[in-house]
């Protein structure tokens, strides 16, 4: 590129020569080596020009040039443009209309991006020449499960009604598409085409976690206009968020919730029955989930009772989300030993999952290693009191004795029968002294 000499910067005997490298070279961010030349008349080049002398390819060499990214931004994203530019990108090269940020107009405060014909001087555009440029920040999407908003404020005119021909669109696009000035982007337009509002609109827009989460993109806001007809202003935008979605409500998920008496193999359970048929055809049993303070466990701060399946899963659904911190997940099944998480389990996400697979996933490791490899939560404890002991003993003798049948507390196994089954169970769990080991 050509330099021009600055003239009357140089208060010595140096003569000072100067060049943009700025973002009008559109230099993507890398290392660059740079040297220059010089020439009297019509003289061989000289290369370099340190003071020590011309280039000479080892003390004498060419300068580096480092041009860093700009860093993505995190949530959330906010951006009024009240100090400037900041650290979105301006793509207008060769553009009669242009993206500006400056005061010409605002929706809050006093500046706002807008496109500008003059310089950013004001919000106007030459509707005879055609033009496309960009305005854009890289934004990184947090990982989790919660869907995300992108919202701004903008307002313009242009052209178009059935046809458009000059308006703003918006990209939300990977970080490897880089905008050109002067070419519509061809895919991951969000939202719709904005023009003819004359007023400050609000443009709210939900971006789905399944695409966005984990990943930065590249958020995108693209002036054109055409060569003819349009009314002015152009489009100015001003209050831009990108946020996570605060959920309305949250669903927790467990897997691998297994209570040993009904536990029937390879992760599966057996239907709870009554003296006809399955208590709750189609599942395992009910149990209750709670949901207990990290800090203090012996505070509940939600209770649901839903289904177990027989595969070991359960949803709670409608959690409310102000539940947003870190809890113990306790599970309690109406004769098994309670059970909770090995440790608080955050609830900022919409969707929680957490399994009770292995001992690694609860308090004390307090799960049973059945004949098959897989974990059990311990049976037996028919008085719900945190242990399984006597007390457990005397009322499952008592309901042996009498021939007690159906869907009754000291039927551990779920057969509907109250007999060795059960009693082995208990037996077993009492020898051992299992109780409940909570935080
Ligand atoms: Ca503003
Ligand atoms: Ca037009
Ligand atoms: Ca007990
Ligand atoms: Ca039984």
């Amino acid at each position: 590129m050509p330099a021009t000499y600055n003239y009357g910067a140089d208060p010595n005997n140096n003569d000072e020569y100067q060049a943009s490298l700025g973002a009008a070279q559109g230099l993507a961010p890398g290392t660059y080596y740079f040297a220059s030349r010089f020439r009297y008349l019509s003289g061989p080049y000289t290369y370099g020009g340190f003071n020590s002398g011309p280039w000479n390819g080892t003390t004498n060499v060419s300068g580096v040039l480092t041009v860093n990214a700009i860093p993505a931004a995190t949530m959330p994203l906010t951006e009024g443009f009240e100090s400037g530019l900041g650290d979105w990108t301006i793509v207008n090269s060769g553009q009669t209309n242009q993206w500006f940020v400056g005061t010409a107009t605002a929706k809050t405060g006093t500046q706002s991006a807008y496109v500008s014909n003059d310089g950013g001087v004001s919000n106007a555009y030459n509707i005879l020449t055609t033009s496309v440029a960009h305005l854009y920040r890289d934004v990184t999407f947090p990982a989790g499960t919660n869907p995300f908003n992108l919202k701004f404020s903008w307002k313009g005119m242009g052209e178009g009604t059935t046809t458009l021909y000059d308006y703003l669109r918006v990209f939300v696009v990977p970080t490897t598409t880089v905008p050109v000035a002067g070419t519509q982007l061809a895919a991951g337009q969000v939202g719709t085409s904005y023009l003819l509002q004359a007023n400050w609109q609000d443009v709210v827009l939900e971006l789905d976690n399944a695409t966005y989460a984990g990943q930065t993109w590249r958020l995108v806001f693209s002036w054109r206009n055409d060569n003819s007809v349009g009314e002015q202003p152009p489009i100015a935008v001003d209050d831009i968020v990108v946020e996570e979605q605060a959920p309305a409500t949250r669903t927790l998920n467990l897997t691998s919730v297994l209570p040993e008496g009904l536990y029937a193999g390879g992760g599966l359970l057996n239907m709870s029955y009554n003296e006809l048929a399955p208590e709750f055809p189609g599942f395992a049993d009910e149990i209750t989930v709670e949901l207990h303070n990290s800090a203090s466990y012996s505070t509940i701060e939600y209770t649901a009772v839903v289904m177990l399946s027989t595969t070991g899963t359960v949803t709670v659904t409608d959690i409310p989300a102000a539940l947003n911190g870190d809890y113990y997940i306790t599970v309690k099944h109406r004769n098994s030993i309670e059970t909770t998480t090995a440790d608080p389990v955050s609830f900022t996400d919409a969707v929680i999952t957490q399994s009770f697979a292995t001992p690694a996933n609860v308090f004390g490791g307090n799960l049973l290693l059945m004949i098959d490899g897989g974990y059990a939560i311990y049976g037996g404890d028919v008085n719900q009191d945190g242990s399984v002991d006597g007390g457990d003993v005397t009322p499952f003798d008592n309901d042996q004795f009498n021939y007690v049948t159906g869907y009754v507390v000291t039927d551990i196994n779920g057969d509907a029968t109250i007999d060795s089954g059960d009693g082995t169970i208990i037996d077993n769990n009492q020898f051992n002294y299992i109780s409940a080991i909570l935080p």
